[in-house]
C-alpha cells in the first residue's frame, strides 16, 4: 500500500474550520504541507452514507478524484446514548445552515430533558483515499457527559457540553494540547500515524 511520500502535499477534506484546526495541529509534526478543500475551493459533497465511516470515505474519495491528490477527510459527531445515538451522523446538520451550535446543544438539553443517563461519545472516522483507488479508514471514540449550561469557549461545535470521563471540565474549557491527547480524533489519528510511518511495502 504506498504510503504519502514525504515531498507530497496532504489534502484534508473540510470545510470545518475547527476540525482544520484540530487535524494541522495533530498532523503538524508528521506531515511537510497540508491544505483544505475548503481552501482550495472544492466542492462540498452531499453526506448521503448511513454511517460516519461511509460519510468518511465518500468525503475522502470526492476530494482526492477532483485534486488527483491523497486526501483525508473526518466524518465525527457527538453520539448521547438517551437520544439513541443522535445526533450522530447528524451532528452538523442539527445545527442549521447557519451552524450554530448553540440551537443544536440546546436541542439536546430540550430532548434530554429530565432523563438520568447523560453519557455520549463523542467518535471520529478518518478515511484516506488515494487518487488511484485505494482508501484506509480509522475510528477513534471518547466517552463522556453531557452537561448544562455550556461551558467554556475553546474547541468548536458541542465542545462545550461534552465532560469526558476522568475529568471535571468539558472539552471547551480544556487547552488545545489537553483535548489533543484524549479526543476521539486523536486517537483516529494515533492508528492513522502507525500506517503513515510504517515503511512502505
Ligand atoms: P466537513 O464535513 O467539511 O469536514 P462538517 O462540520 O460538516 O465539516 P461532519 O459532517 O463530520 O463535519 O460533522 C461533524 C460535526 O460534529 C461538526 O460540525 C461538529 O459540530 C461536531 N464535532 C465533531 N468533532 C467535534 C469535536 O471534536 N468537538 C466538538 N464538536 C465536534
Amino acid at each position: 500500500m504506498p504510503i504519502l511520500h514525504p515531498d507530497e502535499r496532504l489534502l484534508v477534506a473540510t470545510h470545518n474550520p475547527g476540525k482544520a484546526r484540530e487535524i494541522r495541529d495533530l498532523l503538524g509534526p508528521y506531515v511537510g504541507s497540508v491544505i483544505t478543500s475548503g481552501e482550495l475551493g472544492l466542492a462540498e459533497p452531499e453526506e448521503t452514507g448511513r454511517t460516519f465511516e461511509e460519510n468518511a470515505v465518500l468525503k475522502a474519495r470526492s476530494a482526492s478524484a477532483e485534486s488527483g491528490m491523497v486526501a483525508l477527510a473526518d466524518d465525527s459527531g457527538l453520539s448521547v446514548s438517551a437520544l439513541n445515538g443522535d445526533p450522530g451522523i447528524y451532528s452538523a446538520r442539527w445545527a442549521g445552515p447557519e451552524k450554530d451550535f448553540t440551537r443544536a446543544m440546546e436541542k439536546i438539553h430540550r430532548l434530554l430533558g429530565d432523563c438520568e443517563d447523560r453519557s455520549a461519545s463523542f467518535i471520529c472516522v478518518l478515511a484516506l483515499a488515494w487518487p488511484d483507488g485505494p482508501v484506509r479508514t480509522f475510528e477513534g471514540r471518547v466517552n463522556g457527559t453531557i452537561v448544562w449550561p455550556p461551558c467554556g469557549e475553546k474547541g468548536f461545535g458541542y465542545d462545550p457540553v461534552f465532560v469526558p470521563d476522568g475529568y471535571s471540565r468539558t472539552f471547551a474549557e480544556m487547552e488545545p494540547a489537553d483535548k489533543h491527547r484524549i479526543s476521539h480524533r486523536a486517537k483516529a489519528f494515533e492508528k492513522l500515524l502507525a500506517v503513515l510511518s510504517a515503511p512502505a511495502s
